[in-house]
């Protein structure tokens, strides 16, 4: 093949090798039964998939009944993960842009101008002028390989993930409150419940095989749903309080004051275990019943009804996900649904904790892993104890590491258009569709000397702006770790071959290391299990420490396994939840109870924008910007493909909408063309679209959490139009 014969001698080894390229050898592990187990690679729960192989390569699969996630379920995604592999629109080989089209190129050829032209922006302006932006949705392996590559090895200092617009905000919550970003739970918790408090979380769409953990629990839990809209989830709850949106602090502050005054606290554990309690007490004095209320929206019995059930419940267990970390206060937020449970001691005790979801199929292991926010292992780059421990791990000079954390994601947006960064390197994500205020996003990257997109497919929003695309094989095409939600580590196996010549992440890395004159600084880094061995001295001595898996095997045979398992530990029980002895990971063992005070909604509502728009998952099939998911006839079977928004019928009628008209929807940023969808699920005022369509994130407006610096897109304001009209001044 001419290409291949242009390649260096890494690169050829790569190619031609069956483990990283083609299914030549099938793992010994593979062969008896012609199935091997593996994990789901959409979202956070992590459920166990069995491929059904022929001759090495997958031809079917099923979920998996032994795996103690998901008990032999999946949902329409899992079933059809293997799909989205064989679609035309794969990037099969490497493209680089001249005139203005992008044309194939070869790997050496690739690589070499992308290590050249970061180089050569780096040499003009400087280190931090070439950052990256990475994902969630790639292995633990493969993110701390590119973290360790980019911020020790090419000298980067500004890196984030798309986990920012995910899970920033519970990260810092727990660190703040816990001392650790340790979500408590294991999933045997939904089923150990008397009373479930699921907040901003639409467990029906974006968890259904945790909501059918919920469905197993045999006490007939009260299940409480707080979201201002009557989801899937909201339907089938014993209780649903439909609060206005944004008013949760109110709402959980609230509930603070209230079961203090009333003395519904369990004061044994409150003194032994947290601190904080004199000043919370103090700031909790602000949340008036008449305050939350009007905040809230919520009538004082509704109040009342609430706050009994969870005095009540003997294990009550409190679930947020989006709703609150997208939030312009969503850290307090998420801080104050933590102090009600360590209030009534709801933590570390089966069926209790204070939890939030994760998203992404591998957004725990970034949070560990990827050296964005935190130092690998979950350390803190300020930390010259840290930066040393983790240098003396690697083998490399403490020098090489950065003091700070770098730049967040909405900061090294604002560095291109400061004309700071130059040079991006994206993989794994799609922010020329799922940043938020996209108008602007398109622009800032248009103003990149250098675009390199990673990426599946050539036909993603962000790929088709890229100076050079990498093409990459996706899930079921490499090996690896993921981290699921209850911290369990699943393993994930490579069961198909991936087109034509795109490689592993891993790889691509390995490459970028090699011409990078790398090489031998990860020498080490041979195979994604010599990198997990790495990963296990990492986090040895840390609250995640799982010296005690000691290889992939050990994962394949127990089903997945829950961090912490230090070396030495017995092996893993099914379940485990954290601080079951009540020691927090705070130096003085206590957990901190933080309240502050509410900040109003950045845009609220007016007569020129009437409506607050919400955005969200709109149904199970569909991933976030469906590069996935589109591409199964199935899955697209079961989503509605044109855009479309919930409105309340009320307004429809006022307005004189009809169902399905098509009607734009504009907000001060820009519109979108929508049908609509009158439906009693939103309330009048307020209106949802789905995240899945491209062209959602023109209308939202870019405001972030002062904490987390994780963006709101769950409130902005928007006015209707009928096509052919123009918005009323
Ligand atoms: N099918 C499917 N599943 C997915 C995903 C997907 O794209 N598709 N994505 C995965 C990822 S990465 C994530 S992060 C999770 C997200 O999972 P979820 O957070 O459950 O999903 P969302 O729809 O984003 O938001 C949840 C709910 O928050 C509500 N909400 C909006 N504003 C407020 C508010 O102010 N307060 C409260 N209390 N609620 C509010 C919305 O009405 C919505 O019902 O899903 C994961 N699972
Ligand atoms: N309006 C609005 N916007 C939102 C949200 C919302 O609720 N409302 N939610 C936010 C949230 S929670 C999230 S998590 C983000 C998600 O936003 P994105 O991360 O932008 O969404 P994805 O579609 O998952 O993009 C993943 C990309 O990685 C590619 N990919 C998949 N597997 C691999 C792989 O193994 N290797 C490589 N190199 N590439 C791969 C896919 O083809 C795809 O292009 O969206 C955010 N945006
Ligand atoms: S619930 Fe999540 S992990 Fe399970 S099959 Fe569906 S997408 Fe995959
Ligand atoms: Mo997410």
């Amino acid at each position: 093949m001419k290409l291949r014969e242009r390649e260096g001698p890494l690169t050829r080894e790569l190619l031609q090798s069956p483990e990283s390229f083609g299914l030549g050898r099938v793992p010994a592990r593979l062969l008896p039964d012609a199935r091997t187990r593996t994990v789901c690679g959409f979202c956070s729960t992590g459920c166990g998939l069995d491929v059904h192989l022929r001759e090495g390569a997958a031809i079917n699969l099923s979920p998996n009944a032994g795996y103690p996630v998901n008990l032999g379920m999946a949902c329409p995604k899992g079933w059809e993960a293997l799909a989205p592999l064989s679609s035309s629109d794969r990037a099969t080989q490497p493209l680089v842009r001249q005139g203005g089209r992008l044309r194939p190129t070869s790997w050496d050829d690739a690589v070499g101008t992308m290590v050249q032209r970061f180089r050569a922006i780096q040499e003009r302006h400087g280190r931090e002028s070439v950052a990256f932006l990475s994902t969630g949705q790639i292995t633990t392996e493969e993110m701390a390989f590119l973290g360790t590559l980019a911020k020790l090895g090419m000298g980067l200092v500004h890196g984030d993930g798309n986990t920012r617009q995910c899970m920033a905000t519970a990260v810092v919550a727990y660190k703040q409150s816990f001392g650790f970003d340790a979500p408590p739970y294991t999933y045997a918790d939904f089923e150990e419940s008397d009373v479930i408090v699921l907040v901003g979380s639409n467990l029906c769409i974006a968890h259904p095989i945790l909501w059918e953990r919920i469905a197993r629990n045999k006490h007939r839990p009260e299940i409480i749903v707080v979201d201002p809209r009557r989801t899937e989830t909201a339907m089938a709850a014993t209780q649903h309080h439909a609060i206005r949106p944004k008013s949760d602090l109110p709402l959980f502050g609230g509930l603070v004051r209230l079961f203090l005054e009333r003395g519904w606290i369990d004061k044994a554990f409150v003194e032994a275990h947290t601190s904080g309690l004199e000043a919370l007490a103090a700031q909790a004095e602000a949340f008036t019943l008449e305050r939350t209320c009007e905040a809230t929206g919520l009538s004082a019995e509704q109040l009342e009804t609430l706050a009994g059930a969870i005095h009540r419940g003997k294990r009550v267990s409190f679930w947020w996900t989006m709703g609150i970390n997208q939030s312009h206060e969503g850290v307090r937020a998420a801080q104050a649904i933590i102090d009600l449970a360590l209030l009534t001691g709801n933590i570390g005790r089966p069926g209790t904790g204070a939890n939030s979801i994760t998203g992404q199929c591998n957004a725990m292991g970034s949070r560990l892993f990827s050296n964005t926010t935190s130092l690998l292992g979950g350390r803190d780059f300020a930390s010259a104890g840290d930066r040393q421990e983790v240098a003396s791990i690697l083998g490399m000079s403490e020098q090489r590491i950065p003091h700070h954390a770098g730049l967040a994601y909405d900061q090294i947006v604002e560095g291109i258009l400061a004309g700071k960064i130059r040079g991006l390197w994206v993989i794994g994500t799609n922010p020329a569709h799922s940043w938020i205020n996209q108008h602007d996003l398109h622009e800032t990257l248009s103003r990149l000397e250098c675009l390199v997109v990673q990426d599946m497919y050539t036909t993603t929003e962000t790929a088709v702006r890229a100076d050079l695309l990498l093409p990459a094989a996706g899930w079921g095409e490499k090996d690896g770790t993921f981290i699921n939600s209850e911290r369990r580590i699943g393993l994930c196996k490579k069961v198909a071959r991936a087109p034509g010549q795109a490689l592993a992440d891993f790889h691509i890395f390995q490459l970028v290391a090699a011409r990078w004159g790398l090489g031998g600084a990860f020498r080490e880094w041979s195979s994604p299990e010599a990198v997990f061995e790495i990963l296990r001295k990492l986090s040895r001595g840390r609250p995640c420490d799982f010296s005690g898996v000691t290889g992939y095997d050990m994962l394949d045979a127990a089903g997945g396994v829950q961090w912490p398992l230090p070396e030495g530990a017995p092996l893993p029980e099914r379940e485990r939840r954290l601080f079951a002895d009540g020691k927090f990971f705070h130096a003085d063992g206590r957990a901190r109870l933080i309240l502050e005070a509410s900040r109003p909604v950045p845009e609220p509502t007016n007569g020129a924008f009437p409506f607050v728009l919400m955005t969200g998952r709109g149904s199970s099939s569909q991933w976030h910007t469906q590069t996935r998911t589109a591409k199964s006839p199935v899955l697209r079977a079961l989503s509605p493909q044109q855009i479309y928004f919930e409105l309340n019928p009320a307004d429809a009628r006022r307005l004189g909408i009809e169902p399905g008209q098509w009607m734009r929807v504009v907000s001060r940023r820009g519109e979108v063309r929508a049908r609509a969808f009158p439906t009693h699920c939103v309330r009048a005022g307020e209106i949802f679209l789905p995240m899945h369509y491209a062209e959602v994130n023109r209308l939202t407006l870019a405001v972030f959490d002062p904490h987390s610096r994780q963006p709101a897109y769950k409130a902005c304001a928007v006015t209707l139009v009928p096509e052919g009209e123009a918005p009323a001044a």
